[in-house]
């Protein structure tokens, strides 16, 4: 073998380990930060992500945490009415990379193409997710390809307990919890202590329509007008509407009876508490079920900042960091990691995390076509005038 073969051997070998330790480096760089790979194509985001979430909905360092850790400066707004969510959707460029609807409003804008798939490569804390949770959400993302639960509760009625019963005098509290909002002879009692209701036509419809037993999601439109007739013998009886308020109305004490989200009126509990208010508050579970929904991480189609959207999604999956949400603001994730995270407290309350005999009854996540939607709208703006 002379010299300059020996060279040329020495340098093919130089040249392929070269070769595999790129391809390898590169491979793993694949497999590890996916991420990466994908955002070398394209010029790096700028270091910003803009929220839109429900208010009440987060604990206090969730945010600092993430921006402490990933150097993404966040904007983090709040809404309370999915209406107001989706005629931003609706109008476009919200300037949101991340929003959160409700089960029942996730499916329509996904349909008319609002929203991003998720890349998954990016998710990596997706194993962590409850396998039952992501079935029901087939239903309305099918595959799971762009919806992730932020938390999950039920709408029901929730009590201040002394103030109910004094209300009632001798009337004890009834079987089904749902006579208390739609049964005229508690709500004519139990006016006097300040009856709420959610300020939203699809969730008060939804309820109406469950305490009648007809579909909650499929309705015709007279169906509807039956609902509306219901409502209508209670509307004398109640006293505000308001969605993102009973929180803190029920904690000082200054209504006794409401027709809202159970992990709020929880969150009233312990405010309550916290505060020194002392109000008895509880989130009732009805015997015939509660309505079950799931508020949902989504990415706007033209969100400016999808990888942080992604990283931001991800780091949520965590369990340590969605458990804290859930102690926070009593609400249950969809996380089945976090559950050993959770304070013992809220695992064991009933109300929070449900039986599976109670799972088993709540009416499960649906979605109302635009045109009932505008119907109900219509039927609910008579219902709150009252006339
Ligand atoms: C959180 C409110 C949850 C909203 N405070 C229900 N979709």
């Amino acid at each position: 073998m002379n010299l300059s073969y020996k060279k040329y051997l020495f340098g093919l070998v130089v040249v392929s380990a070269v070769l595999a330790a790129v391809s390898c480096s590169k491979s793993d760089q694949e497999v590890t930060d996916p991420a990466k790979a994908t955002t070398e194509a394209k010029a790096p985001e700028e270091k910003v992500l803009n929220i839109y979430n429900w208010s009440d909905y987060i604990a206090p360092d969730t945010i600092a945490n993430f921006e402490k850790e990933t150097g993404i400066k966040v904007q983090y707004d709040v809404f309370d009415s999915n209406e107001i969510l989706h005629a931003k959707l609706i109008a476009k460029n919200t300037g949101y990379d991340i929003v959160v609807p409700t089960s029942n409003w996730a499916k329509q804008q996904l349909d008319g193409g609002l929203f991003q798939k998720l890349d998954k490569g990016k998710l990596t804390n997706w194993k962590n997710l409850d396998e039952g949770i992501l079935k029901q959400m087939a239903a309305f993302d099918p595959g799971n390809q762009y919806l992730v639960d932020w938390m999950w509760s039920y709408n029901t009625v929730g009590i201040n307990v002394d103030k109910v019963k004094a209300a009632l005098g001798d009337t004890p509290l009834p079987e089904n919890a749902w006579d208390l909002v739609f049964n005229p002879t508690y709500t004519s009692k139990l006016k006097s202590c300040g009856i709420t209701f959610l300020d939203t036509p699809t969730d008060v419809f939804q309820a109406a329509l469950h305490y009648l037993g007809r579909p909650v999601y499929t309705g015709t439109p007279e169906d509807y007008q039956a609902a509306f007739d219901l409502l209508m013998k209670v509307r004398p009886d109640i006293k505000k509407f308001n969605s993102g308020g009973q929180i803190d109305d029920l904690a000082s004490g200054n209504t006794c009876v409401a027709y809202g989200w159970a992990g709020d009126f929880n969150l009233a509990r312990k405010r309550s508490i916290e505060n020194k208010t002392e109000q008895n508050i509880e989130a009732l579970v009805p015997k015939t079920g509660g309505i079950l929904f799931m508020d949902v991480m989504a990415i706007p189609a033209d969100a400016k900042h999808p990888d942080n959207a992604h990283t931001f999604i991800n780091y949520i999956m965590r369990p340590e960091v969605t458990a804290a949400i859930t102690n926070e603001v009593t609400y249950a994730n969809p996380n089945k990691a976090a559950t050993e995270f959770v304070d013992p407290e809220i695992k064991n309350n009933k109300s929070i995390y449900l039986s599976d005999e109670d799972i088993a009854k709540l009416v499960p996540p649906g979605v109302e076509d635009a045109q009932t939607k505008r119907n109900m709208t219509r039927l609910y703006t008579k219902f709150k005038s009252g006339v």
